[in-house]
């Protein structure tokens, strides 16, 4: 009953919401979740690690430096950075050609061939900053770790990814329980290049703008099981097509194994199943291609309420509210 009311409360208040109006308001969208940095979880394996947590300090500075019109700063990768990037990025791409889909094959190639992508080295944010406005028009900023779920999905109304720059603890190089570089630059980038997946993200975000603290919960929620941990039907095969699952080797076998449940999405469905942030998902939604995907969360985004429409405009990179009285 508590709970109800709570609800009512933060619904009747959602036409005071704060939203950022142009690009640069994203500024101002940069509220950090701190439950999973290794300062506050015991379990981190960077916990005990100074030289990691001081390395992460001065990485997260660029973060907290960054305006709006900035060039991402270029960060000299310490060489046990670049062997934990090399062994997550062999042993990663080594899956993708089985338990991928196809637009993460094609992402990762082209990322290759144009973007410095490769065991190597760690790709800059700049340079892929640069490289996805020319082919999605996405862009990167920088974040220093797990942002709140209003300001992450505000920024991806502005085809803006916020895009941590630090490297996971090289302790577990094929885990990390918070975002890191290898999960964004193999997880989230090689989609967002691809240009229907880029429009489905856009469109979550502009969900997003003033909605209800619990519209924001449902919407994050399909995030999760979407973009996150998505699986994908392709010549009746399974397939991810989700970040979290392309940048962790264990749970992308065993989201495709049969050990898990395998439902059809329905966003409606999705967006209020209890989800798990530090363990392998019981549960996966398989979409049947992007743009179905995309058609269905267009027709779920109607019971989201917001005080007026709005829409994007590219031209200005500004949010136009519609009927403001
Ligand atoms: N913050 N930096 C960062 N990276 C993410 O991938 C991310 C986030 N905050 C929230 C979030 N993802 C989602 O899980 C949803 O809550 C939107
Ligand atoms: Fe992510």
């Amino acid at each position: 009953y508590q709970k109800l009311t709570d609800l009512k409360i933060k619904d009747e208040i959602a036409e005071d919401i704060w939203i950022p109006k142009h690009i640069s308001d994203l500024d101002s969208c940069n509220h950090l979740m701190l439950k999973f940095q290794p300062e506050m979880a015991s379990d981190h394996p960077g916990f005990h690690d100074k030289i990691y947590k001081s390395r992460r300090m001065e990485i997260a500075e660029i973060a907290f430096n960054f305006k709006y019109g900035d060039k991402i700063p270029r960060v000299e990768y310490f060489e046990s950075e670049k062997e934990t990037w090399r062994e997550a990025y062999i042993t990663l791409t080594s899956l993708y050609k089985d338990y991928a889909c196809k637009e993460q094959l094609i992402g990762i190639k082209k990322l290759e061939e144009k973007c410095g992508y490769g065991p190597n080295d760690i790709p800059q944010l700049e340079d892929i900053s640069n490289y996805l406005k020319k082919t999605s028009g996405f862009q990167l900023r920088p974040v220093a770790g797990l942002l709140s779920a209003r300001d992450f999905l505000a920024s991806l109304a502005f085809r803006v990814f916020q895009c941590t720059q630090y490297t996971r603890h090289h302790s577990k190089p094929l885990h990390t329980p918070e975002p890191d570089c290898i999960h964004e630059l193999l997880g989230h980038v090689p989609m967002l290049s691809d240009a229907e997946f880029a429009e489905f993200s856009q469109e979550i975000g502009l969900c997003s703008l003033g909605a209800s603290d619990s519209d924001i919960e449902r919407l994050a929620t399909l995030y999760w099981f979407t973009i996150e941990f998505g699986l994908c039907y392709e010549n009746k095969k399974i397939k991810a097509f989700g970040a979290g699952l392309l940048s962790s080797f264990g749970e992308l076998k065993h989201a495709i194994s049969n050990i898990p449940e395998h439902r059809n999405f329905d966003p409606q469905v999705a967006s209020v199943t209890p989800y798990k942030d530090e363990d392998y998902q019981p549960v996966y939604y398989v979409i049947d291609s992007v743009t179905d995907m995309k058609e269905k969360v267009r027709q779920f985004a109607k019971s989201i309420k917001r005080q007026n429409p709005i829409r994007y405009d590219p031209y200005t990179e500004t949010i136009e509210i519609l009927n403001n009285k």
